[in-house]
């Protein structure tokens, strides 16, 4: 296969390996990344991406999609079972990512003008649960809370937002925040004003499979996850709704957002899902969440400020006011020494592009067999770059060296 790509298309095939090289010498920290198995890979590059199945399994409008009605069921069914969804609870697994899938749930349930209450960018919130420059907060009204001055969700902040809002949808589920979600708590505020609640997991969808997080599905009327993130699958998205709701949300999806599902990427789905029953996938959660607090313990010895002040998931903000370099700066030199963590804005922070934190997580550093000891040093080492300023060749050198002893595949 390689041989023939190089063949057909030697720039192509310089540059994808080029990409698979840079993976392998390089530490990445950001925490929606993840190292997918190469089982999944192989499903994604089958020959199932060679066909239409627009519709739903038994009601296609396409012909030949016998095989392909199985797969979708199998998705579906691992779906549930891995989230312990039960049965008032119907699952769509053709969304090609999470904003769309979040965009599906907003345009089937909400009318043009309805209000999300959803959290700032700042605070940790995604640009899809109602920021102004996503269809989420131009087509809707978009009303946001903060984390409180601590850096913890204020639930006393957010109902009496939530009352004066008066809002159709309240979102919990964040792309930045580093400490678990009480579920409970936005269902009764929800409940309260007559909202929807939507539980968006993406970041959190391993952990919760492996029962590392609580899961929203006892207090929440709809659940959207990335498959890629924690979940460590292909890039996808899977929508969880309450069957009265169901519907609306599905004919949005198809016909109304997307056309032909791919079907490579749900059958990819239901392996990722199988391997996230395994005791394997279980003991890596439980050490995503370990090696992230040892990262944030010890990055906090050394003097780094984080918002929250550490992390009881898999990710930690940083914060880099205290530090003299904007997050641009740190994700730049932290690039040159083959680590990779990206620049976040941090509450307070007003512009997204120059914000002055920066995101650091342990899903793909984890999947690659790190644990504890790894952690400590990269912890001195993104001290070294940040604080001590030094040359981040000379770091670059060691990291690789580090990189050598866990390959990627
Ligand atoms: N871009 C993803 C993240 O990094 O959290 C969310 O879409």
């Amino acid at each position: 296969m390689v041989e023939k790509l190089k063949k057909i298309d030697p720039t192509l095939a310089e540059l994808i390996a080029s990409e698979i090289a840079r993976q392998q010498k390089t530490l990445d920290l950001i925490p929606s990344e993840c190292l997918v198995p190469p089982e999944v890979l192989q499903v994604l590059g089958s020959p199932l991406v060679n066909k239409y199945s627009e519709g739903e399994p038994g009601k296609r409008y396409y012909p030949g999609n016998e095989y392909y009605d199985k797969i979708e069921k199998l998705a579906q069914g691992r779906a549930k079972k891995v989230f312990g969804a039960g049965e008032n609870w119907q699952v769509n697994v053709q969304c090609l990512s999470g904003t769309p899938a979040n965009l599906a749930v907003y345009f089937g349930l909400l009318n043009p003008g309805d209000t999300i209450l959803g959290m700032s960018l700042s605070s940790g919130g995604h640009l899809s649960h109602g920021h102004k420059v996503s269809l989420s907060g131009r087509i809707f009204n978009s009303v946001k809370y903060e984390v409180g001055s601590d850096g913890h969700l204020d639930f006393d902040q957010i109902e009496k937002i939530a009352e004066a809002s008066q809002p159709k949808i309240i979102v919990s589920g964040f792309s930045a925040f580093p400490h678990r979600v009480d579920f409970q708590r936005f269902g009764e505020i929800a409940k309260k004003v007559g909202a929807w609640h939507l539980a968006d997991i993406s970041h959190i969808a391993g952990l919760v499979a492996a029962s590392q997080h609580a899961s929203p599905f006892l207090h929440a009327d709809v659940v959207t996850t990335t498959t890629h993130k924690t979940l460590n699958g292909p890039r996808a998205a899977i929508v969880f709704a309450k069957k009265k709701i169901a519907e609306k949300i599905n004919r949005t999806i198809f016909p109304g957002l997307q056309g032909g599902p791919h079907n490579n990427k749900i059958a990819a789905i239901a392996l990722a899902l199988k391997i996230a029953q395994t005791d394997e996938f279980r003991t890596s959660q439980h050490q995503i969440v370990k090696s992230a607090k040892v990262l944030a313990e010890n990055l906090m010895s050394l003097g780094f400020k984080l918002v929250g002040d550490g992390t009881d998931t898999h990710l930690m903000l940083v914060n880099l006011r205290n530090k003299d370099i904007s997050g641009q700066e740190a994700e730049k030199l932290l690039e040159k020494a083959g680590i990779l963590a990206n620049r976040n804005s941090i509450p307070q922070d007003k512009n997204p592009y120059s914000p002055s934190g920066i995101r650091l997580g342990t899903p793909s550093i984890t999947f690659r067999g790190m644990k504890e000891k790894e952690v400590k040093q990269i912890a001195v080492w993104i001290n070294r770059v940040i604080t001590k300023k030094e040359n981040p060749q000379q770091i670059r050198e060691e990291v690789e060296e580090l990189c050598q002893k866990f390959p990627i595949y």
